[in-house]
């Protein structure tokens, strides 16, 4: 007997056991269709259903409370062994293939890492935007199977004003301090509050001209267990005078309070900031970057009161609690000169560690 002559006789016999299984195909077709168009609408809060992705937070109506118990959170001085999560957060108005190199050779588990990049609106940024993500989809290519890939990406485009010169004597001139870094601040915000999550236990602020760290780096600086901990940024450069390759100090901007700081400030107004760095306006501080000694243990740890953000690990409670980059001045400090002032006020610690150097890219 044909299938039809089958459905006919069923029909007149029990017409129930016809029409109840095309009411089911007819419900589950319109299911699987109306959820297709759900998973492929822009709407960030629409993800796929029983996704697999702990970091796929943002459920649909329906499967809404996720829960995260931050006292399980943890930053320690053994992140590696916890499996503790480390997000490097990267402002990025060049790209540069020694930055990506370096972070490639980075030791700790890149199931473990996430990254965010916030990348200027300008034609510098275009320009950045199009090598990162050329460099990014070569490393997240699911199908270059063999190649470990980091838990996240993302990649912001700054929606504020960005620093309109990026030459170096234009960035360094002192004058375009305040605009600059207070600008600096908003960005280094924007891709902070975007991207810190639930699972977050350390952020590792890492500048994009950053060219050269230890492999280790990770490993290394979150065993300090420190609420924030800086490394010594210097720089190589071709000794003419000597002819050979040597290293000179960076970043200025990691440094100890000085009284005649602190003189200078109780004589500013309330919307001046001082910058360290500059024979413009003498502090007196004493600079991490001279602290640097060949010989010493790279574990010695200094106390500061500034920071540079050009590599940075903080315990993501700190920036949780609140501790951010003003893009005001904050007790005449701005951006990360502000952020360890305002880390110290929650009452965190600050410190440096002088021989442990990392280099800038020498332009
Ligand atoms: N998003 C964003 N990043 C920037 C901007 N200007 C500089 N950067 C990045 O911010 C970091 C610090 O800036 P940089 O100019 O290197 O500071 P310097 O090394 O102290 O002169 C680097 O990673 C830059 O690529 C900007 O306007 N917007
Ligand atoms: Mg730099």
């Amino acid at each position: 007997m044909t299938l039809k002559h089958r459905i006919q006789r069923a029909m007149r016999t029990n017409p129930i056991k016809v029409v109840v299984p095309i009411v089911a195909l007819v419900i589950l077709a319109f299911y699987v269709f109306s959820s297709d168009t759900v998973s492929k609408s822009n709407s960030p809060y629409k993800y796929k259903k029983h996704s697999d992705d702990p970091y796929d937070f943002a459920r649909l109506p329906g499967d809404h409370i996720t829960h995260y118990d931050l006292n399980k959170l943890t930053a320690t001085s053994s992140a590696l062994s916890h499996k503790e999560k480390v997000l490097i957060l990267t402002p990025m108005a060049s790209f540069h293939q020694q930055y990506w190199d370096n972070l490639l050779r980075l030791s700790y588990p890149r199931e473990l890492i996430e990254l965010g990049f916030i990348v200027p609106r300008t034609s510098d940024g275009d320009e950045a935007l199009r090598n990162l993500e050329t460099a990014i989809k070569k490393v997240q290519n699911p199908k270059a199977k063999t190649i470990p890939k980091f838990a996240r990406v993302t990649v912001l485009r700054q929606d504020t004003d960005a620093v309109e010169s990026q030459l170096e004597k234009d960035r360094h001139a002192f004058k375009s301090q305040k605009k600059r870094r207070s600008q600096m601040a908003t960005a280094r915000n924007s891709l902070l509050f975007t991207t810190l999550g639930p699972f977050t236990s350390w952020v590792l602020w890492l500048d994009a001209d950053v060219v050269e760290t230890p492999v280790n780096l990770i490993q290394d600086m979150t065993g300090h267990n420190k609420a924030v901990l800086a490394a010594n940024c210097w720089q190589r450069f071709y000794d003419e005078e000597k002819k050979e390759d040597s290293i000179r100090p960076y970043d200025y901007n990691n440094w100890v309070e000085s009284d005649e700081g602190l003189r200078i400030a109780s004589q500013l107004d309330d919307d001046e900031i001082i910058v360290e760095g500059y024979s413009d306006l003498a502090t007196y501080r004493p600079l991490m970057a001279h602290f640097y000694d060949a010989e010493g243990d790279p574990n010695v740890e200094m106390q500061l009161d500034g920071v540079g953000g050009t590599c940075l690990m903080v315990k993501s409670q700190v920036h949780r609690d609140g501790a951010m980059f003003p893009n005001f001045p904050f007790y005449h400090l701005i951006e990360t000169e502000g952020f360890a002032k305002m880390a110290k006020r929650l009452g965190y610690d600050v410190f440096g560690l002088p021989n442990y150097l990392i280099f800038h890219i020498n332009e």
